[in-house]
């Protein structure tokens, strides 16, 4: 039997290697290597047009954007916001010492549950920090209604939405900023890199000093900043990839599609609804596994792992159950019934442009074996 390659949740979009060797050349000659270089401005500029939002800020990584974002804003106290989400999210917080305030989910869209907000709300609430899960948008209106009553500042953790729209307009215009990640892993990859998008220029100036250890210039530092910046490399990597980025979401979005056929007649096993109003990045695959599937959730990872298919749990275990969150109060189980359940039944289907096929369909058939 010749051995099977294996398939992993996803792997980064990579054009052909000879179109980033001119970008190269031109770092050697320039000598520019990081520090807002001419590439850093271009990817800026060229991903505000792409994605339909007024200014943004490129990062190193998502993390760092969204440690930076809660500076921007000087957000303290405690932060509202959803423990089914990778635990960069929660993390931001503790690193700007806010405690993190859970509330569960939405069993349908697994987003944090708006009406689920004001109930956690208290003197020391300063923001509310909702994840658009798998890029699937969080209600975005209702959100903002509670964030303006209580006077809240809301920054999406959008690192899953790049390129997502409603109604033909990008989701990463709603709430106060809205961060994204470009890791390898992601629709659009810089190796490493995130942004904070944000909507006027005088909000992302105090960014820009802020990823820059706070110099406003040569000899004037205005905040306790941080190094944020992302490099040349990084910025040219991510002009080469906004050039094939649109190829890489109809593959993206035919896998998709592919999967839904597979499945629709399978009532133990729920793929996301998707609203007609909008374009999807199709940025994950989360498949849950009902109760009364035949196998379990972990069954059938432990059947495609078999298989050399490296499924992932995302978001299992949950954000709240670390061990640097879970004496919270907001963390306990009982409060957090949704995202709990959710957890325990999905599983990330690889899903990447470059899936072959044959590989795809082998993974359907092992899946499928599984409803019998
Ligand atoms: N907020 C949310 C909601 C997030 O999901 C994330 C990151 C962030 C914030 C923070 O953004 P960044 O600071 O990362 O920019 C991965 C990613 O590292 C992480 O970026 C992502 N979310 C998270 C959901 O997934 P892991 O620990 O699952 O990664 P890893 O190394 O196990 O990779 C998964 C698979 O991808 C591997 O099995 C193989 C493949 N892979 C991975 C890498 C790194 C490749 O083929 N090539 C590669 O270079 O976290």
């Amino acid at each position: 039997m010749t051995a099977q390659r294996p398939i992993f949740v996803t792997e980064p979009h990579l054009p052909p290697l000879q179109e980033f060797i001119p970008y190269l050349e031109q770092i050697w000659a320039s000598k520019r290597l990081t520090n807002g270089g001419p590439f850093h401005e271009q990817l800026e500029k060229e991903l505000a047009a792409y994605l339909g939002v007024q200014h943004l800020s490129l990062f190193a990584n998502g993390t760092l954007a969204l440690v930076t974002a809660l500076q921007a804003l000087r957000i303290g106290g405690e932060v509202i916001t959803t423990p089914y989400t990778f635990a960069a999210t929660a993390h931001s917080l503790l690193w700007n010492n806010i405690k993190p305030v859970f509330v569960d989910i939405d069993p349908v869209t697994c987003n944090l549950d708006p009406e689920r907000i004001e109930e956690a709300i208290t003197p020391a609430t300063t923001a509310i920090l909702p994840v658009h899960c798998y890029g699937l948008p969080c209600d975005v209106d209702r959100i903002q209604q509670v964030a303006d009553i209580y006077g809240l500042k809301v920054i999406y953790d959008a690192a899953h939405a790049f390129g997502v729209k409603k109604d033909d307009i990008s989701i990463l215009n709603d709430g106060d900023l809205a961060v994204l990640s470009f890791h390898a892993t992601k629709v659009m990859n810089t190796f490493e890199g995130g942004a904070i998008v944000c909507p006027d220029a005088k909000i992302k100036q105090r960014i820009d000093y802020l990823k820059n250890f706070g110099f406003a210039n040569e000899t004037t530092v205005v905040a306790p900043g941080i190094n944020g910046k992302m490099s040349e490399v990084c910025a040219a990597m991510g002009l080469l990839q906004l050039k094939h980025i649109d190829q890489a979401l109809a593959a993206r979005t035919a896998i998709h599609q592919r999967y839904r056929e597979a499945f629709q007649d399978i009532p133990s096993l729920r793929l996301q609804q998707v609203p007609g109003n909008l374009d999807w990045n199709h940025a994950y695959c989360p498949l849950f596994v009902l109760p009364d599937h035949p196998v379990s959730r972990d069954a059938l990872y432990d059947v495609l792992k078999a298989h050399q298919i490296h499924a992932r749990r995302y978001f299992y275990p949950l954000v709240s159950s670390f061990p640097m969150y879970r004496g919270l109060a907001s963390a306990t189980p009982d409060h957090l019934p949704h995202a709990h359940r959710l957890a325990e039944q999905v599983i990330c289907l690889p899903i990447y442009p470059t899936l072959p096929a044959d590989d795809q369909a082998r993974l359907i058939d092992l899946v499928l074996q599984t409803a019998q």
